[in-house]
């Protein structure tokens, strides 16, 4: 018997994402199923309109059956949602189980009991049974799910599971929080190309690297993107492009950082996906937490003092202002990963760093220094202590 591997789309849809479909087919899963609670009927059609008839009986849909018959789907899923196939179907019928006794209590193909282990994309969702009531109960038509990664098949076929469904493990971020510290900004000047700036801050030991270029024309932006990105990659090293959003996917960059001015965050994530991380500028509260309601994944949080970096600068706000901003931010369990920016120096950081931010974001006080190198380790010490 065969272990089935099934991947379970990520809830919101986003570009690109019938190519993501067609390669977890193509390298390996069985069956993907689309779930997509919070979407219309249209936007689900679009979806699966960009996924090649072959590849379609290996779909499954769990809302919207009636698109399941229009584009020969081979499978629908139930749930209390949606309890029951369309009259006539004839695909396949797959379920959601949450306890053992409803193992074998009603009809379908395959099943799945959830959660088997503890849930990555619901945290604190996690099993009430025993491996040990497991084995002997489970057979070959029971899928299990819930923080489920690919390193567990093994275990999971021993235990008696006909297959495993992934979700979390799918759709999890770039670990970005490991690499949070020094984020080094990129800015154009007559004697140093962009390659040339993150050679030197690589090898002083930067691990993030944002591309700013404003007011560089797309083909100019795109030829600094082609440069720095594998330089980035070589080094081990986050690379995210300041504004443009549709750069993420088409260089596999890491993400993007939005102003305040910029694409609307619901927007750059319909472009980059679920696993790419969003940077949004903040000046205030008011910013970050709205920032933080529409799925950003850190804050940059500044000026910090006035700089000629950026132009169209927010007030300053000083080292009392991130005070002020971290104990708000705490105060109302916002956890967000905050980086502060503008005009910081490195006689600044430690300051800085106490009021509780977890990274600095600098592009003049490395790119002015004698040694630019030299300048990016001894800033990313200075930050390594302070994380201390
Ligand atoms: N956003 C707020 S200040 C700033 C940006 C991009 C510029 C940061 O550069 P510098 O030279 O470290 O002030
Ligand atoms: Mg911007």
């Amino acid at each position: 018997m065969e272990f089935k591997r099934i991947a379970i789309t990520h809830p919101e849809i986003f570009v690109g994402e019938g190519r993501e479909i067609v390669r977890l087919l193509d390298e390996g899963y069985d069956r993907v199923h689309i779930r997509k609670p919070g979407a219309g009927i249209a936007d689900v059609a679009a979806l699966i309109d960009t996924i090649p008839a072959a590849h379609r009986e290996r779909i499954s849909l769990h809302d919207h059956f009636a698109l399941a018959e229009a584009y020969g789907l081979g499978g629908v899923h139930l749930n209390s949602r949606n309890p029951q196939a369309p009259a006539g179907w004839r695909g396949l019928v797959s379920r959601s189980l949450h306890s053992l006794g409803e193992i074998g209590a009603s009809t379908y193909d395959y099943a799945f009991l959830s959660p088997i282990y503890p849930s990555i994309s619901k945290p604190g969702y996690s099993a009430d049974w025993s491996e040990a009531e497991l084995r002997g109960r489970v057979d070959s038509r029971i899928i299990a799910l819930g923080g489920v990664t690919p390193e567990r098949f093994g275990q999971l076929a021993e235990i008696g599971f006909g297959g495993a469904a992934i979700l979390g493990a799918l759709w999890g971020k770039v670990d970005f929080r490991s690499n949070f510290g020094l984020q080094f900004i990129t800015h154009p000047s007559d004697d140093c190309t962009y390659a040339r700036e993150a050679e030197m801050v690589l090898d002083g030991g930067c691990r993030w690297v944002q591309i700013r270029h404003k007011g560089a024309s797309m083909a100019e932006l795109e030829a600094e993107i082609r440069q720095v990105s594998p330089l980035c990659r070589e080094h081990g090293a986050m690379v995210i492009v300041d504004d443009r959003a549709e750069l993420v996917s088409r260089f596999d960059l890491d993400g993007v950082h939005l102003g305040k001015n910029d694409m609307p965050i619901p927007e750059a994530r319909r472009l980059v996906g679920p696993r790419k991380i969003i940077g949004a500028t903040a000046n205030c509260m008011t910013d970050i937490e709205r920032a933080a309601e529409l799925g950003a994944d850190y804050i940059g949080l500044g000026p910090f003092r006035f700089t000629t970096t950026k132009a169209n600068l927010s007030p300053v706000l000083g080292l009392e202002g991130y005070r002020r901003i971290v104990g708000e931010c705490r105060s109302r369990g916002i956890d967000l990963p905050i980086v502060a920016i503008g005009g910081i120096a490195e006689a600044d950081i430690p300051e800085i760093m106490r009021t509780g931010v977890a990274g600095i974001a600098i592009s003049s006080t490395i790119l002015r220094a004698a040694d630019p190198t030299e300048k990016t380790r001894t800033i990313i010490n200075t930050i390594r202590q302070c994380q201390n």
